[in-house]
């Protein structure tokens, strides 16, 4: 049976600039192809930033060199639905960010890979070789669905199978269907935006407009939350009766993004609504997605998110509204509970017999450097032994489908580059994620990826100096607050507020089910060792059993500060 299309609202104020340009040219071509064939331009024009987005696409500067003027980059992100890539894709990956980006991979908090400081020349070629190899970076960013993620660790039993076909199905239906990209990327020509069929283009899911602001989508199985599903517009919690999948509850309006100053903005725990059954899946992803397509603010574009109208107009209202698009009832959510989140490191045995390797990759950057040459290793386990790459939302790696007999020659591989598979970080590092930051970033206040990692050196320091050895903490930072690095999920949380100064939010839990609080405005970064020994002393002394940072925090430390205001009912403009 298909969605019922159900009218729009129609906005009472001014669209934003994002939403003219759509209207503009709704197969989202721009003028791309024509920038991009004229050597004389240095970079895309303002509004074609916007579409160039649509097509995986940033363009950036490299920060450190802003006093000698902007040098235009450009990012590149992946379509990879659950992350999972063959070895020969990766070849494609590491070859390109080798001959057209700045030598390194980014794994991303969405299981995608980035490349970064691809200069102009070669973009084209970039984009046109990964095409090739059957890879896309399709809606990557933009006003549409972005990567649909899924549980990265090999399939326990069918569940995980099926759940990762159903994360790829899902990333295919809501796909934009514009010839755009496919003609700017692949055939390398302007398309005629005067021509009937492209000047009239309305995409049959999105229509012409797209989405209000982006959209995102995860599949979780119990009791892992290792794609942090509730902080997605749109998610999928499998449920299993006698070792079948029998459907999923549904999730709806979970976000992060924030902005400082801005009480109206804020991070957003989904709402689990109810059941689908397997077959549902499809016309209940779209059905969620054209609710948030006909009711987001298409006039805001900081309170455009689905997650402002779930907050606005109520779970029971998305429910009713979900249900009349699709003529018929969802079931009532089933009892689901989440225990962790996190990776798996190290060797382990699936459930087909094969072997797979959980391999820590700091704040998921694929580089080599010094000693450590993990982008080497990789190129030669990908050519030796040909394992699946599976990238985790927590970016990490697993490299998977392995013979048992290639554990000990790969084991050996990694260990001639620096590598180890056993103890391979602290339990503290290896449950800590930054954003990228500085200098890719345009939207970075403070330094993140760049940082962490020394950071997190006089944290290892301070535990043990506070008898916590061993302790896992999970520790997040963004150099800004919208939220990349899913820092408001952490049990603590540094948000980037100006160069050198963070915002310190205290109290998410292992599962990663429950938000986070600020605890500082502002801790400048001499001050962040000395104000975290004190909270870990009096943690190492006021623990119950075997309580958490987090739980701790969230019982002793939320208590003695003031509750936070809650969100506003609606955001002005
Ligand atoms: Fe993000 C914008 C990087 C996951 C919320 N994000 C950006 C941009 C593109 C900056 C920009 O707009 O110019 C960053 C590029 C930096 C660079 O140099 O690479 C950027 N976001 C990332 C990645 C690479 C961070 C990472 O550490 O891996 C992640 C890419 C995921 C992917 O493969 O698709 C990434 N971004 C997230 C997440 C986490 C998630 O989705 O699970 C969030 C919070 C969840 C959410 O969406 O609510 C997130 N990114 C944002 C926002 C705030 C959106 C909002 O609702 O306010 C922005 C800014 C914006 O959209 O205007 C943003
Ligand atoms: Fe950039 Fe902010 Fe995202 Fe970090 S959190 S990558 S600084 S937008």
């Amino acid at each position: 049976m298909a969605v019922v299309d159900a009218g729009a609202e129609v906005p009472t104020k001014k669209l934003s600039r994002n939403e003219e340009l759509k209207i503009a040219i709704p197969t989202l071509a721009g003028n791309i192809a024509a920038t991009l064939a004229d050597a004389s331009l240095a970079c895309f024009s303002a509004d074609d930033e916007q579409f160039l987005k649509f097509h995986g696409i940033y363009q950036q500067d490299d920060r450190d060199k802003r006093k000698a003027g902007k040098q235009f980059i450009w990012m590149i992100r992946g379509r990879i639905p659950g992350g999972v890539l063959s070895s020969p894709q990766y070849l494609v990956y590491d070859r390109l960010a080798t001959e057209f980006g700045n030598q390194t991979l980014r794994i991303t908090s969405r299981q995608s890979f980035q490349f970064h400081g691809v200069v102009k020349q070669g973009l084209g070629p970039l984009m046109k070789q990964l095409n090739e190899a059957m890879m896309d970076t399709v809606a990557a960013c933009g006003d549409v669905n972005r990567n649909v993620m899924s549980p990265p660790a090999p399939a326990r039993n069918a569940i995980h199978r099926q759940v990762l076909e159903d994360a790829k199905a899902v990333s295919l239906a809501l796909m934009p269907k514009t010839r755009a990209y496919h003609s700017i990327w692949v055939e390398g020509v302007q398309l005629n935006l005067e021509a009937p069929e492209n000047k009239d283009f309305v995409d049959p899911l999105y229509g012409r407009q797209y989405l209000p602001r982006k959209f995102k989508t995860a599949f979780a199985v119990q009791p892992l939350n290792d794609v942090d599903v509730l902080t997605n517009c749109l998610g999928f919690i499998a449920i299993e009766e006698g070792g079948k999948l029998v459907g999923y509850n549904l999730s709806v309006g979970g976000g992060l993004g924030r902005s400082h100053g801005n009480e109206e903005t804020y991070p957003r725990i989904a709402d689990v609504i109810g059941f689908l059954t397997p077959e549902q899946l499809i016309e209940v992803s779209r059905g969620v997605l054209m609710i948030h397509r006909d009711f987001g603010d298409r006039t805001n574009r900081k309170h455009a998110r689905l997650k402002y109208v779930l907050e606005e107009k109520g779970a029971a209202w998305f429910r009713t509204e979900l249900e009349t698009r699709l003529g018929y009832k969802l079931g009532d959510a089933k009892p689901y509970t989440f225990a962790k989140q996190g990776d798996h490191f190290g060797w382990e045995t699936a459930a087909d017999g094969s072997a797979f390797l959980g391999l820590y990759v700091e704040t998921g950057r694929v580089k080599d450097n010094g000693t450590t040459k993990l982008k080497s290793a990789l190129k030669l386990i990908a050519q030796k032994f040909a394992p699946e790459f599976r990238l985790t939302p927590s970016q990490n790696l697993i490299l998977a489908n392995i013979r048992p007999e290639d554990r000990a020659a790969i084991t050996q591989v990694l260990a001639d580059h620096g590598i180890p598979v056993e103890n391979q970080a602290s339990a503290i590092r290896r449950a800590s994620m930054a954003c990228p930051s500085m200098p890719t970033c345009g939207l970075g206040l403070a330094e993140s990826e760049r940082y962490l990692p020394t950071l997190m050196s006089g944290i290892e320091g301070l535990l043990t100096e506070t008898g916590l050895s061993n302790e896992e903490i999970i520790i997040r930072m963004t150099g800004c607050p919208n939220g990349c690095a899913r820092p408001y999920m952490a049990e603590i949380g540094f948000v980037g507020k100006g160069p050198g100064r963070y915002q310190l939010y205290l109290g998410g839990n292992e599962a990663c089910t429950r938000l986070n609080r600020l605890f500082k405005d502002v801790v400048k970064e001499p001050e962040i060792l000395p104000e975290l020994r004190t909270l870990l002393t009096r943690f190492s002394k006021e623990r119950v059993g075997g309580e958490r940072f987090g739980d701790w925090a969230a019982r002793v430390v939320w208590a003695e500060t003031p509750a936070p205001a809650a969100p506003a009912p609606a955001a002005a403009n």
